[in-house]
C-alpha cells in the first residue's frame, strides 16, 4: 500500500475530486488511486471507510484522513510539497487563497446548470444569472494572469493550487461553449492542453455514466 492515497468518484462529473489528483500528478508525487463509483445504491457503503462526509474527495496519509478539495490541496502543499503549492511571495500567495476558496465557496449557478461532464460538447445558453458568474470568472482569470502571471502560463505564472480549483471550470466552459475574453480564453485553452487535465477528461469519457445522472439527462 502506497503512503498517499486519494479517494476519488467518476473522473466524468467528480469535479471536486478531480483538484487534488491534477495537484498530485503536476508535481510529480506518487500516489494510489481509489476510485468509487458516486451515485450506486451502494456508494454510501463504499465511502464509509474512507470519507467522513460520505462525498469525495478524500486523501489518507499515513495516519490522517483530510477531506474536502480544498483542505486537501492545502494539505498536500504544506506537508507533502513543503508550501510550493502556492506562490511563494505572500502577497501572492493571499490572492491566490482568495480566488481559490472563491471558486470553492461561491458561484452556485454554475455549479447547478453546468456541471462537469466530461463527455459533454455542446453549446449550452447561459442564465442572466450564469452570464454574471461566467463574467466574474473572466475577470478573475485575465486580472491574475494580467498581474501575477508574468513567470509561465499559469495564474500566478508556475503551476499552483489555484489552477487546480479553476481546472474544472474549463473543462465546463470547454463542454459548453462558455463564451469568454480573449485573455481568460487562452488561459482556459491553456488548461484544456494541459497533459493532465487531458489524461483526466479522457479518462471520463471512458467512464460507465452514474446511474442517478443517466437517469437525469434521460428524463
Ligand atoms: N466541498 C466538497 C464537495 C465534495 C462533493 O460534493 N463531492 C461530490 C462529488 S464531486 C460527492 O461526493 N457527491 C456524492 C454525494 O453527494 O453523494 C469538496 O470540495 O470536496
Amino acid at each position: 500500500m502506497k503512503d498517499i492515497r486519494l479517494v476519488i468518484g467518476n473522473k466524468s462529473h467528480s469535479s471536486w475530486s478531480m483538484c487534488p489528483w491534477l495537484l498530485l500528478k503536476m508535481f510529480d508525487v506518487e500516489f494510489e488511486e481509489i476510485q468509487i463509483a458516486l451515485y450506486q445504491d451502494n456508494t454510501a457503503e463504499k465511502l464509509g471507510p474512507y470519507s467522513p462526509s460520505l462525498k469525495v474527495p478524500v486523501l489518507l496519509h499515513k495516519e490522517v484522513t483530510v477531506w474536502d478539495s480544498l483542505a486537501i490541496c492545502e494539505y498536500i502543499s504544506e506537508v507533502i510539497l513543503g508550501g510550493a503549492g502556492w506562490p511563494a511571495n505572500p502577497k501572492r500567495k493571499a490572492n491566490a487563497r482568495s480566488i481559490s476558496s472563491e471558486i470553492h465557496s461561491e458561484f452556485p449557478v454554475l455549479k447547478r446548470e453546468w456541471p462537469m461532464n466530461c463527455k459533454a460538447s455542446y453549446k449550452l445558453s447561459a442564465s442572466d444569472e450564469l452570464k454574471n458568474e461566467i463574467a466574474r470568472i473572466d475577470a478573475i482569470w485575465s486580472c491574475t494572469r494580467r498581474r501575477f502571471g508574468e513567470n509561465g502560463n499559469y495564474l500566478y505564472g508556475r503551476f499552483s493550487v489555484a489552477d487546480c480549483l479553476y481546472a474544472p471550470v474549463a473543462v465546463c466552459f470547454d463542454s459548453y461553449g462558455a463564451e469568454l475574453s480573449a485573455d481568460a480564453n487562452t488561459y482556459m485553452q491553456m488548461l484544456m492542453d494541459n497533459p493532465f487535465v487531458q489524461k483526466w477528461v479522457n479518462l471520463g469519457r471512458r467512464e460507465k455514466e452514474p446511474l442517478s445522472i443517466a437517469y437525469a439527462s434521460s428524463a
